[in-house]
């Protein structure tokens, strides 16, 4: 039998259609989308290489089967079986216990993006808590931290995207540290930027990896130096001011901050935009030299950029999420949506007012699943707070990016964890994280539910295992695009004693008393017909499950014809349709960042701020080296990193020009060490001109395996990353991050 499916996708950047056959309860093999060739308004959703490699992590022989307790010292991944009543006992125990003892505020549900099927996923945790009183929330993401906060403070949204089928009208399009060729951005998007390429526009690449987006869809790739964007931004608009490029036009009647004349109300005189690139204030103009020096891009070349994007026609600036995964990574989302206003490309066809880019008119995928609820606990930290929320609760406040009071009023001391590999792969300084975890007097209950044994799943002390999406009924919709819903029946049984995730909580929620509450007496086929009928909101026409079952459709989507364009009504009459900024109009100068008197770190003009660690810092005499650690085809975060057919055709390695390596002794394969102050990891090296020298890539997401003297041998970038967080966002900083590197002798 041959089924239309979704991938389970977890949190790759994409959702696309999957064909399994389907043989005596096993399924034999997944193709890609087998529907006719696409047109713009209905694209196909054709698979990548993760998707067309499941069948290896469905039946990898490590998946979790039974749930297990832990026996011996925490961390050290030895388990012992239990029943699923014993576990499900045990769980609600030990759940009850941490509430009467140190209250909701101790418990934890961690970011956790597994799984996105509805009946699969980290909600279903959130709901359980949810409907029994509440636990300390989450807020923000690790993805986009300072995109999510920083676009709203120039244009009062993150809705800046026009839709994508637009994009064939751009002339010229900047991909700023955007990889949408392996970092999946959407399905389509990299196939989008063809067919806006193939109609005559320019595609430039601004990254400092020759990413496969600079190879295979760029005219030109520019090489920066990473965390420097923000300069080469600024001198650009010097460039505008110098060559009289700017929109005056639009900047008069629909922007505030720009120059002196259209400061904003109680900000008459302090700095404004063209005061900071002229350096009236700071004595320091932003010249193309000035920033040639800082990112390592020729003057010419930032000159003819500019020149090239304020002229070419309709443009976009798209922003990748990569570089405000950084120190200071408001600045540059600021920075480029400001650019943007000011070369009028903000409200057009063609154009993009840069930053999130959620697409209008609407949004994209707006989650309308499974309902959580509301937090009757009604506070929350950043996602990536959570370490310090165990380590101080009592200490953090506001100024941290706590919501919802002043201060927490406990420490955490129960985390459960679905679908999450944050509390060790994913989150930063895992050495640190890993120390915090193996302290059982500060986290007194770690639940894991998961399929695998992750290095996050080693410091269970109740080890749940979850079944795939492909084993229970579920359905996905559009990633941050959202055109379309994808229907996953159940195709197989969960292998082993393994539940849904849905049917875990409401193990648990029976056991806390709220069963009813929690189920409405419903299964997971019957929650995805309810999860239909609230997406019925944005898809009138949906077919219920047993229609999707009878037509093996697989997807129901919206063709867009005629695709929106953010800020249309913006543009046309700024004062009948206002932005919803306090001053109404696009803020180049915030007075609310204004306000918060740290001009140091978080200006109210966008400005260049250098990175607490950085190739002109004192630390580079040691750690000489940037690290990234990039989203690559291997893997979605840390899920497939266990698969062997991924394994095999993209092997973890260390990225190194030849210039730095050679001056290292380091010939292509070596293993080598990558180190800092925080940690080391041992890997063979790959030997590339496609990264520019000065910068090593390790890509994200490789499991963290310490051999006995705590190198990792795994490659796992985050022993290297720091836990500092962002100043305004209070998101991760992952990328910003020095080392150094040397062969390892045997
Ligand atoms: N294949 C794959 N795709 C994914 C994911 C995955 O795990 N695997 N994860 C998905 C998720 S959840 C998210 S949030 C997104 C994340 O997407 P991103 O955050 O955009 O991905 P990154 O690879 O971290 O960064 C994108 C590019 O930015 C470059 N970069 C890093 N620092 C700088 C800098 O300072 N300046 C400039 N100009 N460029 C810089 C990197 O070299 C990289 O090529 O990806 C999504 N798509
Ligand atoms: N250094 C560095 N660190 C980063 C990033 C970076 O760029 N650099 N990127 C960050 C970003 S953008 C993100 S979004 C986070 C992602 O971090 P996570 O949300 O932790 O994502 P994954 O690592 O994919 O872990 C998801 C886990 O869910 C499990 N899983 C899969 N399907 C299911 C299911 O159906 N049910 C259950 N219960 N479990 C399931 C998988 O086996 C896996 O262990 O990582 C962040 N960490
Ligand atoms: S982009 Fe995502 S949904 Fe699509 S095949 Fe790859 S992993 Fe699956
Ligand atoms: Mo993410």
């Amino acid at each position: 039998m041959r089924i239309r499916t979704c991938c389970p996708a977890h949190n790759c950047g994409g959702r696309c259609l999957l064909v399994a056959t389907v043989e005596d309860g096993v399924i034999v093999r997944l193709e890609a989308d087998d529907r006719r060739d696409d047109d713009l308004a209905m694209p196909r959703l054709v698979a990548c290489a993760r998707g067309r490699a499941y069948l290896q992590r469905q039946y990898h022989p490590d998946r979790l089967t039974h749930p297990q307790r832990r026996v011996g010292k925490r961390g050290e991944g030895r388990f012992e079986r239990i029943s699923w009543d014993e576990a499900l006992d045990v769980a609600a125990a030990e759940i009850r216990r941490v509430r009467e003892t140190y209250g909701h505020g101790a418990l934890f549900v961690p970011y956790g993006t597994g799984a996105y099927s509805n009946t699969n996923g980290s909600h279903l945790a959130r709901r359980l808590f949810n409907l029994s009183g509440g636990c300390l929330g989450i807020e923000n993401t690790y993805s986009w931290a300072c995109t999510n906060r920083a676009t709203p403070t120039v244009y009062g949204t993150r809705i800046t995207g026009n839709q994508r089928q637009d994009q064939v009208n751009s002339r010229y399009i900047l991909m700023w540290g955007w990889n949408p060729a392996e970092m999946i951005d959407g399905t389509n998007s990299a196939w989008f930027v063809k067919q806006a390429r193939e109609r005559g526009a320019r595609v430039v690449c601004i990254d400092p990896r020759k990413t496969l987006s600079a190879v295979g869809l760029a005219d030109e790739w520019v090489p920066i130096r990473p965390g420097t964007d923000v300069a080469m931004l600024t001198a650009m608009a010097h460039v505008l001011l110098d060559e009289d490029l700017v929109d005056r036009d639009f900047v008069r009647t629909h922007c505030v901050g720009f120059d002196a004349a259209t400061m904003p109300a109680g900000a008459a005189g302090e700095e404004s935009y063209e005061d900071y690139v002229l350096g009236r204030r700071d004595g320091v103009e932003k010249t193309p030299a000035w920033a040639e020096a800082i990112t390592g891009v020729p003057r010419e070349t930032i000159r003819r950029i500019a020149r090239e994007y304020a002229s070419a026609g309709p443009a976009m600036l798209v922003q990748g999420y990569g570089m405000q995964r950084r120190a200071y990574g408001e600045q540059v989302v600021r920075a480029g949506c400001v650019l943007a206003a000011i070369t009028g490309n903000v409200g057009i066809p063609g154009g993009s007012a840069s930053g999130l880019g959620l697409p209008a008119p609407d949004g994209g995928s707006r989650w309308l699943g499974f309902p959580t609820g509301e937090n009757p606990y009604g506070t929350a930290i950043p996602v990536a707070a959570w370490t310090e929320a165990v380590l101080r609760g009592h200490a953090l406040g506001r100024e941290d990016g706590v919501l919802g009071r002043d201060r927490l009023e406990t420490d955490v001391k129960l985390i459960y964890a679905v679908a999450s590999n944050c509390l060790i792969d994913q989150h930063m300084n895992v050495n640190r994280s890993a120390r915090i975890l193996a302290d059982e007097g500060l986290v007194e209950f770690l639940i894991v539910q998961d399929q695998f044994l992750t290095p996050t799943a080693r410091f269970a002390d109740l080890l749940l295992p979850a079944c795939t999406a492909f084993e229970t009924y579920g359905i996905q919709d559009g990633w941050k695009f959202g055109d379309e819903l994808l229907f996953m029946p159940q195709l197989v049984e969960p292998l082993g004693e393994s539940k849904s995730d849905y049917a875990i909580c409401s193990g648990i929620a029976e056991r806390l008393g709220i069963g009813e509450a929690y189920t409405e007496g419903r299964d997971e086929r019957q929650w995805v017909d309810r999860i239909l009928e609230l997406y019925r909101d944005r898809f009138p026409d949906l077919p219920d499950v047993d229609a999707f079952e009878a037509s093996n459709a697989g997807v129901h989507t919206r063709p867009i014809d005629e695709p929106a364009v953010a800020f249309a009504d913006f543009r046309k009459d700024p004062e009948a349709h206002p932005l919803d900024t306090p001053s109404g109009k696009v803020e180049i100068f915030s007075k609310t960042l204004f306000d918060l008197g740290r001009p140091d770190e978080i200006p109210a003009v966008p400005k260049y701020v250098e990175e607490w660690e950085s190739p002109f810092g004192e630390e580079a005499r040691r750690f000489p080296l940037q690290a990234l650690g990039s989203h690559s085809l291997s893997r979605v975060h840390s899920s497939h990193a266990n698969n062997p057919w991924l394994q095999e055709a993209f092997p973890q390695r260390v990225f190194v020009n030849p210039v730095d390596a050679e001056a290292r002794g380091i010939r292509d394969g070596d293993p080598v060490r990558v180190f800092n102050d925080r940690g080391r990891l041992v890997i063979p090296c790959r030997l590339t001109n496609r990264i520019r020298p000065g910068v090593v890539d390790i890509p994200q997401g490789a499991w963290w395996a310490p051999d006995a003297d705590g190198t990792d041998r795994g490659g796992n970038v985050n022993v290297l990353t720091t836990e500092r967080l962002t100043p305004f966002a209070h998101g991760p900083a992952a990328h910003t991050c020095m080392v150094e590197i040397e062969r390892e002798r045997p």
